[in-house]
């Protein structure tokens, strides 16, 4: 594996302890009394460089002592360390010789806002889809038992990651075996980006606000650390004592009663506490959870105390006091579906809202606020979000369930047999489609379009602009019969582009004079760029029309019937090219006996870096001079060859 990115501009400079800290074994010749000093320093560290870049704040303020603790229990890469999500593991990467490169923390080329493979031996997983550590870490486990490798894995678990269901089926699948070499660390601070939700929830929190537990597992905590025992002996007196504690003072039969060992709570900022835990997971050798109490930004009373998500993850703020830098963005695709849904909403009480642990980030907290009974907050459970959406429509209610793009995919059976073959009228609002920018492969919202394609009846809109998107978020209101689909990007909403004109759906939004020749299809977002294509084509004396379909599934059969009046088509859109909407109308027209020279541009199938949205899509030639070249040349290929008397390219 090779090593963190090089630091370009700026290094990062830390200072005191931290400096001498280039990885783990450095931090294992500490002192325990070095350690608050440490924790200090690095929380310091983290405000200060965070508050420039930008990224996941207050989830790594309040994982110092337990990344610190982890560290130096388990001698990592040995003991696997499995970030689930990996939003927390900037501490981590501090730890593992990495703290140089904090200036360039999500920039192009610099270090990413999650584990990476290629940046560090330390970080086996970079997927931020949340809720799968459990699972990558039994297979992991499972896997050095057989190839008789020493190593025990550490699953690091945050309450609203253990909310989804991968986690539940893993600790199903994990409590069955007893030798498993695997420690589930916890990370309970009550929080996703607000208060987790649910039963689970309710269960943790049960645990974590009974003053009397906290006294006595102070006593527990003494007794274990004095006990002259170890592995399983050590285990069984610790947990004979809470066994015996716990229906006194509260009950805490879950874990136990699934078969897994339970040790906790314990106070995830006293680092020491941590530690001692930890060890005695590790001495036990089979699966043991710990479970750990912490608080999201702690240490910085600015995200201590911010309401919405303390913190979870910041734009360029001031180091001080938390204030945002810049003044109030433009106004973006969310803020748009946020008003509007709370329109429509108000006239329309069978609309109903689900979120997946993300109420304010896809914008349903207006309405949230307007509606509370009208709106499920899941958890960080897309899969359950979209059956318990067919059943509201089963009822006789309008869904619309709220996610980021890229998270639909795990709900791609729900949506194909729970609510397409059901024919349930439920809205999916897809936000941060397209090129996500500095969160990464997994953030992309490029494969929904591809996906998507083959559900039957589904209907699908990328508008271009604000009016185009309230329509035709008014529109899946409407459609109680099947799926509908909206979705958008994470950019400022664009100007409004009028058509020119519009055919039968159709929105035709540049027609020139000349003989159409090229006809450009663009999707979304991209309908602007689709525009500046035929604007230099039309400079070139090149007729060309521009369309946007406005819903791009079903394929308007006008689309077709247009399409056979020109001579090249060309479609345009950031989703993934393979199995894309361009895709789809290309296959479209050859089944309807339509044979024209047809060009798709979107994403290559790839796993994209983090980076800007503008700068990546220049960099795949995803923009009017690229696209506009592709089509001259085409034409003129074509006018050589037809002057040659050749009847090749047909263009
Ligand atoms: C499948 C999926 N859905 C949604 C998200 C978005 N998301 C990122 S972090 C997060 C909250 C995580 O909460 P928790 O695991 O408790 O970690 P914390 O930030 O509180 O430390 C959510 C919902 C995701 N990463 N993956």
């Amino acid at each position: 594996m090779s090593s963190a990115p090089a630091a370009d501009g700026a290094l990062a400079k830390p200072c005191g302890l931290l400096r001498s800290v280039a990885s783990p074994a450095d931090l294992r010749r500490l002192d325990a009394d070095q350690l608050p000093e440490l924790a200090e320093e690095i929380r310091a560290f983290l405000i200060e460089q965070v508050s420039q870049t930008g990224g996941h704040l207050g989830p790594n303020l309040g994982v110092v002592e337990l990344t610190l603790a982890i560290h130096r229990v388990f001698d990592s890469p040995r003991d696997p360390i499995i970030f689930d999500t990996g939003h927390q593991s900037y501490v981590h990467k501090m730890l593992t010789g990495r703290q140089n490169a904090f200036p360039t923390l999500r920039r192009p080329g610099g270090l990413s806002g999650y584990p990476s493979r290629s940046e560090s031996e330390h970080d086996w997983v970079e997927n931020s889809h949340a809720s799968t550590s459990l699972s990558y870490a039994a297979g992991i486990a499972r896997g050095l038992q057989l190839t008789g490798k020493p190593g025990t894995v550490v699953a690091f678990v945050g309450d609203g990651a253990l909310t989804g269901g991968m986690a539940w089926e893993a600790l199903n699948n994990i409590a069955a075996d007893e030798d498993l070499p695997l420690v589930i660390v916890v990370n309970d601070n009550g929080r996703s980006y607000t208060p987790t939700v649910g039963g689970l929830a309710r269960h943790l929190t049960g645990l974590r606000t009974n003053p009397r537990y906290e006294q006595v597992l102070g006593r527990v905590r003494r007794h274990v650390s004095r006990a002259p025992l170890f592995g399983r002996a050590a285990y069984d007196v610790l947990h004979g004592l809470k066994s015996g504690l716990k229906d006194v003072v509260a009950p805490q039969t879950m874990f136990a009663d699934l078969g897994l060992k339970y040790l906790g709570p314990v106070d995830g900022h006293d680092e020491a506490a941590v530690e001692r835990a930890l060890r005695h997971a590790k001495q036990f050798g089979g699966p043991v959870l710990v479970h750990c109490l912490t608080r999201k930004g702690n240490g910085f009373s600015a995200a201590e105390n911010h309401e919405e998500d303390r913190f979870h993850a910041v734009g360029q703020i001031d180091a001080k006091t938390g204030a945002a830098i810049g003044g109030p963005g433009a106004v973006k695709w969310t803020d748009v579906f946020a008003e509007e849904i709370l329109k429509l909403g108000a006239v329309d009480e069978r609309v109903v809202a689900i979120s997946a642990a993300m109420i304010h980030p896809t914008g349903l907290n207006r309405f949230a606020a307007a509606f509370p009974e009208r709106v499920m907050d899941v958890g960080i459970a897309e899969q359950h979000a979209a059956t318990s959406a067919a059943g509201l429509a089963m009822a006789g209610l309008h869904p619309v369930v709220a996610v980021y793009a890229t998270f639909l995919n795990r709900a791609f059976d729900q949506v194909l047999m729970d609510v397409a073959l059901h024919r349930c009228g439920v809205t999916f609002v897809l936000d941060r489609a397209g090129i996500t920018g500095p969160d990464g492969a997994s953030h992309h919202g490029m494969w929904d379009m591809s996906i998507l394609q083959v559900v039957p009846g589904l209907q699908l809109s990328a508008p271009r602009d604000g009016t185009r998107l309230r329509q035709t978020l008014a529109t899946a209101l409407t459609i109680d019969d099947a799926p509908s689909v909206i979705r958008y990007s994470n950019q400022q909403v664009p100007a409004d582009l009028d058509a020119v004109a519009s055919d039968r759906g159709l929105d035709i939004l540049l027609r020139t004079e000349q003989r159409p020749r090229v006809l450009v299809v663009a999707y979304g977002e991209m309908c602007g760029t689709g525009v500046a294509v035929g604007r230099r084509l039309s400079d070139q004396g090149i007729g060309v029309t521009v369309v946007d379909p406005v819903w791009a599934l079903p394929v308007n059969p006008a689309l077709l019937e247009l399409a056979g009046r020109h001579q090249l088509v060309i479609s345009i859109e950031d989703n993934s090219v393979v199995g894309g909407c361009g895709s789809r109308l290309a296959g479209e027209l050859r089944l309807a006996g339509i044979d024209i020279p047809f060009r798709e541009f979107g994403i290559p199938p790839e796993f994209l870096p983090h980076g800007s949205r503008a700068e990546l899509l220049d960099q795949l030639g995803l923009n009017a001079q690229d696209i506009a070249r592709f089509a001259v040349e085409a034409v003129v290929r074509e006018r050589d060859a037809r002057g040659r008397g050749v009847d090749s390219a047909r263009v």
